[in-house]
């Protein structure tokens, strides 16, 4: 048996979001980004997350030697904080040229933009540090069926993830899908499909995937299964721990806060699989309440990373042999309720 392994965790600036909803501006006053890598620093985190204008910020409107001297600064930054960048991420979903679809767009110039523009996000990651690149597809899929044609957009996909690993060899592309928002429906709804379109690519070696709990919840499924399925391919790169009250808008909640089952279900799957044992870190895409105040404002990430060590706990102490026996007697019934109680201590 291999000794148990132990968690490094990170989370990205947007987590400490200021609470604009669609129906009302922000009610937190905006932080720099020093504060937060101060915040994540005090709270005992190890790596950030970024998207490339979190690293850059007005992208678009700068020269490739310009990004690359305040990308570089960034890695500087980090290196003295003593954190590491853990991913990049190309926001592709807020630029004029992604309304109708980043690299499944039906314009020819509008897909290059997003090639182009994640070349550059490749570009940050190399001097920042970091070789993994996450794609959230954010606008790849449709709002009226009939717009686009799906079977080609596959083929779009997987040219611009072929423009990406040309670009870079060392580069590792994790593919985060979500089945909708802003979407009606996601090109990528599951892992299923990301690992998929991985076999398409001219290195599917170097394309793998990123689970975010809620996303799978979206989708229907169990992340926990999720979680199972992609590293039975060595191919969960990365995790965004959250939680999800059923089929809504993506609720990004902190972990366990709304099915605290389903998140020991997801550490013992981690835990099963060695997660982390080659340098993977555990992120928490979590967004304070929009209720909250300024002097409560890392709770939601300090609240989940303490709710997900209690679980890593509970994963250790679940009497296996026990359960073990329930389960070759079939005894489904009472295997149910020794997970309920051991999640409640009862003794
Ligand atoms: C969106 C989402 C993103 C990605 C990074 O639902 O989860 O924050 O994790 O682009
Ligand atoms: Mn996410």
């Amino acid at each position: 048996m291999p000794a148990p392994q132990t968690y490094r965790y990170c989370f990205g600036p947007w987590n400490l979001s200021e609470g604009q909803d669609p129906y009302g501006p922000p009610v937190r006053p905006p932080q720099t980004f020093g504060w937060k890598l101060q915040q994540l620093k005090d709270a005992g985190f190890d790596a950030m997350m970024f998207h490339d204008d979190d690293v850059v910020p007005d992208i678009d409107s700068k020269s490739d030697i310009q990004i690359l001297k305040e990308a570089r600064e960034m890695g500087k930054r980090l290196k003295d904080a003593g954190i590491a960048a853990e991913i990049v991420a190309p926001r592709l979903w807020f630029s004029p040229m992604t309304i109708d679809g980043a690299y499944t767009s039906n314009d020819k110039k509008c897909r290059q933009y997003a090639i182009d523009r994640s070349k550059r996000c490749i570009d940050i990651g190399k001097a920042v540090g970091c070789n993994l690149l996450v794609l959230w597809l954010a606008r790849e899929g449709s709002y009226i069926r009939e717009s686009k044609n799906a079977r080609q957009c596959v083929d779009h996909l997987v040219a611009a993830l072929d423009a990406m690993l040309a670009h870079d060899k060392k580069v590792r592309i994790a593919i985060e899908p979500k089945p909708n928002e802003p979407m009606d429906h996601a090109y990528i709804p599951t892992i299923g499909h990301a690992l998929a379109i991985a076999q398409l690519t001219d290195d599917p070696k170097r394309v793998g995937c990123l689970i975010e709990s809620a996303h799978a919840i979206l989708a229907g499924l169990d992340p926990a299964d999720e979680i199972d399925f992609a590293c039975a391919f060595n191919k969960l790169w990365s995790i965004h721990l959250n939680d999800q009250n059923g089929l809504k808008f993506d609720q990004d909640k902190p972990f366990g806060s709304a099915n605290l089952r389903v998140a020991f279900n997801q550490v013992r799957a981690l835990e099963r699989n060695g997660y982390g044992r080659k340098g993977e870190y555990v992120a928490f895409d979590v967004h304070p309440f929009r209720t909250t105040k300024v002097e409560h404002w890392m709770r939601h990430l300090t609240n989940s990373k303490r709710t997900f060590e209690a679980l890593v706990d509970k994963a250790r102490s679940f009497n296996e042999a026990q359960a073990q026996a329930l389960i070759a007697d079939r005894n489904y019934q009472d295997l149910d309720q020794m997970v309920l109680e051991h999640l409640m201590g009862v003794k």
